[in-house]
């Protein structure tokens, strides 16, 4: 509070720059030209890292990436003509509830609609992917403005904000005014409240559970927004209740866990959707219950009893009719049950986790040929396999949504409560520069992100931007030539085998992607076998720089589909 009331003027630029320190920001992404004197200010007032990108979407997943992994707002930042660009990689930040915070620059009120040069008005297009979409017209309301975003992008379910900055680039910054630098930390990062829940509806829901013969529990990314997993656990183990989660709530339990039984939905664990679909309560945590999470409402069907517990009122009831409904955050929510179970009530489920732990057998039994396979080239169930062996204990593995998405959820399982995992919520190329966020978030973390190759061509410039900032995630590129998850549906759309004209479609040239990484500089590893792959990894992880390991997979392996 000290400059207030002092008639102290300040530049905005100080201000900002001073107020993102503040609130812990290590990193910001970027396309310049924007706010470029907060840029100056930032280096003479703050230690924070200027990422400078090759495109306006990959500084978007890179901010996401970070405020996924560590729980911070992420910031990215482009001057008016590329705002749209920047408002494209919100998206996913949105679908994921992430916290990203995005500043552009916009219309002067002197000189709009005179066509100026490269403008037009960009704030609609924020608007279906933000949750505060919202400028700034005079320097003074820098201070509340930034305090605002933080605020809207970290409470409740969190997600992004965009402010936009007066000035093509944001020349608001240049002026000045009397403005103070107040930095409200708890909002700095996720979850600044822990909303508890009323007691009568924790009563309510607990009895249901303990009442069930065959319950489950389905956990989503509320839970991880939390950092619930670890109660999530104890009153699974408690009450002996198994645990499927949705793709982005896949971090709550370890997939090695005996409740375990895994991702369910579209992009799933045959397992998961077997227990769901024969539970008799569904206890949802943290889960919107989207069409994703539910293989479009048919994991559980509509109509299985239900109780929900979530930290928005909207998200309760949505799609499945409730016993109970439970608002609060998880953790405060799991907590109150935790004190209040009856253990004993566990032992009648004897037999639902005796039938759980065979579906988890049988599970395991009928995917080890592909699980262990020796082909090439290398199928990509046997990369997978790889990785739950040999992620390291406190890793955080980044995947791209597609194939990867379904090869990863499905095939792949967390080992430990330390490792995370952190998923595209639909775009294909997220995952490699959100693993660069990731890794800036985290420094101390290894990263590694898997994705395809249709994936890591979308951002593939931003290996020199890794390489220049140091950012030594390792990126594992399953490399088959093609973006083969449009196989299945180009075949059906040819009614049946598709032509070799269709394969144009979706297949690519050939690409050696571990000499192009060294080319900009990063290690590259080309693995043609298997039994390359972990020590390719090791040599990648320990490297002083970034890497990619190129995995020459089979163009003809498909994923399992989800059952229903
Ligand atoms: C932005 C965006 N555009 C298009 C898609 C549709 N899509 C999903 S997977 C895929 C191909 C994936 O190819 P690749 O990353 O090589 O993985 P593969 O299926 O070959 O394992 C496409 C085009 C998408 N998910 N996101
Ligand atoms: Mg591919």
């Amino acid at each position: 509070m000290s400059n207030v009331g002092h008639n102290t003027k300040r530049i905005g630029a100080e201000v900002l720059a001073e107020m993102l320190a503040g609130y812990g920001v290590t990193h910001v992404f970027m396309v310049p030209a924007v706010l470029r004197r907060t840029f100056a200010e930032m280096e003479r007032r703050t230690t924070i890292a200027r990422v400078h990108c090759h495109g306006e979407k990959s500084a978007a997943y890179m901010a996401d990436g970070y405020a996924r992994a560590s729980g911070k707002p992420g910031i990215c930042m482009a001057q008016v003509i590329g705002a749209l660009n920047l408002a494209a990689g919100l998206r996913d930040a949105h679908l994921a509830h992430s916290p990203v915070i995005a500043f552009t620059g916009g219309r002067d009120p002197k000189t709009k609609f005179r066509k100026v040069y490269q403008e037009i008005d960009d704030m609609p297009a924020f608007e279906p992917v933000t949750k505060f979409n919202a400028t700034i017209d005079d320097v003074a309301r820098i201070p509340d403005m930034v305090r605002q975003a933080f605020r809207v992008a970290t409470s409740g379910a969190p997600g992004p904000v965009h402010l936009q900055f007066r000035g093509n680039e944001g020349q608001l910054d240049l002026e000045e005014a009397e403005m103070e630098v107040l930095v409200e930390a708890q909002f700095a990062k996720v979850p600044p409240f822990r909303p508890e829940p009323e007691a009568a509806h924790v009563k309510a829901g607990l009895e249901l559970l303990q009442k069930a013969e065959r319950p489950i529990i389905v956990a989503g990314g509320g839970v991880r927004a939390s950092s619930a997993g670890r109660e999530l656990v104890a009153l699974a183990e408690a009450l002996q209740i198994p645990v499927a989660t949705s793709l982005n709530g896949k971090d709550c339990i370890p997939g090695t866990h005996p409740l375990s039984v895994g991702v369910v939905g579209s992009y799933s664990r045959e397992t998961a959707n077997r227990a769901v679909n024969r539970a008799d309560l569904i206890c949802f945590i943290g889960s919107e219950t989207g069409g994703m999470t539910t293989h479009f409402w048919a994991v559980p069907k509509i109509g299985t009893p239900a109780i929900q517990i979530d930290i928005e009122p909207e998200s309760l009831g949505r799609n499945y009719p409730l016993q109970a409904s439970v608002l609060g955050d998880a953790k405060s929510v799991l907590v109150r049950m935790l004190g209040q179970i009856d253990k004993s009530s566990a032992t009648k489920r004897e037999p639902w986790i005796k039938e759980i732990s065979a579906l988890r057998g049988e599970w395991y039994a009928k995917y080890k040929p592909m699980l262990e396979s020796d082909s090439v080239p290398i199928h990509p169930a046997r990369l997978c396999a790889e990785l739950t062996k040999h992620v390291p204990d406190d890793g955080i593995v980044v995947v791209d949504t597609g194939h990867a998405g379904m090869w990863m959820g499905g095939m792949y399982d967390l080992r430990s409560p330390r490792q995370s995992y952190l998923r595209s919520a639909g775009h294909l190329g997220w995952a490699f520069p959100a693993g660069l966020g990731a890794k800036c978030g985290c420094p101390d973390r290894p990263v590694v992100t898997f994705t395809g190759d249709a994936g890591f061509w979308y951002h593939i410039g931003e290996v020199e931007t890794a390489v220049r900032w140091k950012i030594n995630a390792v990126t594992v590129v399953n490399n088959n030539g093609g973006g083969n998850q449009s196989k299945r549906g180009f075949d059906r759309v040819y009614g049946g085998t598709q032509t070799e004209g269709g394969r144009t479609l979706w297949t690519f040239n050939k690409m050696n992607f571990a000499r192009l990484a060294e080319d900009m500089g990063a290690l590259g590893i080309r693995v043609e076998h298997a039994s390359a792959f972990p020590a390719a990894l090791a040599q990648a992880l320990a490297a002083d720089r970034p890497a990619v390991i190129d995995v020459v997979t089979d163009i003809d392996a498909l994923a399992p589909t989800a059952v229903a």
